[in-house]
């Protein structure tokens, strides 16, 4: 780094302490700010998730803004957003694993009725269920990007059949692949579990919704693990009860946390988990921006720069 650089910090954490001394450790050579505490000078780069809407005030001179998550969209929907300043996201970062781990999960249970045999047992009752065969099970992943590829060829190699479903055309060694409003048809037809892996974008806002989801076999199980608002909850519900989708792992809500109030919370055939599918590590995550501040100060690349026209 030619002069020491300048990062503004800001993380919606109860105790971002443990992050900007991450950041610290992982990167000396620059002085980190906690926006927080105040009197931060222009800074550089800003180093941010969730930021409050006075976070960007007063900050003419950044370079980047590095986001400390895979999705963008919180920071591209703030206000005062400089327009011409890259916004750089996590790539993977110690998430792959972490969504291989959940999505693994939701299609073992899925697939060998455990969350039919979990009611069964809640009222007593000894039914043995058809057993179901894992190569017939096919799992369909909206979104091959980052996390999406990792987890697709996660379940390819536990044996499941797997489809794709992107906004441009891929060519993935055993996966179906399928691309934009043309294939999400034939997508949908051929998937027993769906999982949303998007990015949250215009296009993508309210996809799971009746008109998609209607596509799936009847019996069809939902994992959304990317944000509540790819999904229409009333929609999702109302599709629990007639029983087309057999049920729905829900890591992700529109707000959060979810209501205490919610139908979701106690329907018998919804599982919700809080925004755990894959969690932002501390270690990894400032590792991987220190690095890339590197890669900008030497005028590098950096892998993960969002393009503001398609919002991911
Ligand atoms: P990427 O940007 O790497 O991948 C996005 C994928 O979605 C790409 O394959 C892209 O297609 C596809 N896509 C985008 N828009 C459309 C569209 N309109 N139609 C079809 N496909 C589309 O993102 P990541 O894999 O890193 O992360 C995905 C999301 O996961 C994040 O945006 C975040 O919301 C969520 N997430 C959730 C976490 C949790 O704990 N619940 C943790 C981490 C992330 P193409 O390849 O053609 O561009
Ligand atoms: C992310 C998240 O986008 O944690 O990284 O949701």
């Amino acid at each position: 780094m030619s002069a020491v650089a300048e990062v503004l910090f800001y993380a919606e954490e109860p105790d971002p302490q443990p992050w900007i001394a991450a950041l610290r450790a992982a990167l000396p050579e620059a002085r980190v700010h906690d926006w927080a505490a105040g009197g931060a000078p222009v800074c550089d780069y800003a180093v941010c998730w969730k930021p409050p809407a006075a976070f960007f005030v007063g900050q003419p001179k950044l370079k980047a803004i590095l986001n400390i998550g895979a999705g963008a969209d919180a920071v591209l929907d703030d206000a005062n957003l400089p327009t011409h300043v890259p916004v750089v996201r996590l790539d993977d970062a110690g998430m792959a694993g972490q969504m291989q781990e959940y999505v693994a999960w939701c299609a073992l249970t899925y697939m060998r009725n455990m969350d039919e045999y979990a009611r069964l047992q809640r009222a007593a009752q000894w039914l043995r269920l058809p057993p179901r065969a894992r190569g017939d099970y096919s799992v369909g992943i909206m979104g091959l990007g980052v996390l999406g590829r990792a987890v697709a060829d996660y379940l390819r190699r536990m044996g499941f059949p797997v489809r794709g479903w992107s906004a441009s055309p891929k060519f993935l060694a055993g996966i179906d692949c399928f691309a934009g409003a043309a294939g999400l048809a034939s997508f949908l037809a051929g998937t027993r579990m769906l999982v949303c892996l998007l990015p949250l974008t215009p296009a993508t806002r309210g996809i799971l919704c009746r008109a998609t989801l209607a596509q799936l076999p009847r019996g069809a199980a939902l994992v959304n693990i990317a944000r509540g608002a790819h999904m229409v909850e009333s929609d999702v519900l109302e599709l629990l009860d007639d029983g087309h989708l057999a049920g729905a792992a829900l890591d992700v809500f529109a707000p959060e946390p979810l209501a205490a109030d919610s139908p979701l919370w106690r329907h018998p055939r919804v599982v919700v988990t809080p925004h755990v599918s894959a969690m932002t590590l501390v270690g990894e995550s400032m590792a991987q921006i220190a690095e890339k501040i590197r890669a900008l100060e030497r005028g590098d690349a950096v892998a993960g720069v969002i393009d503001r026209a398609r919002g991911y």
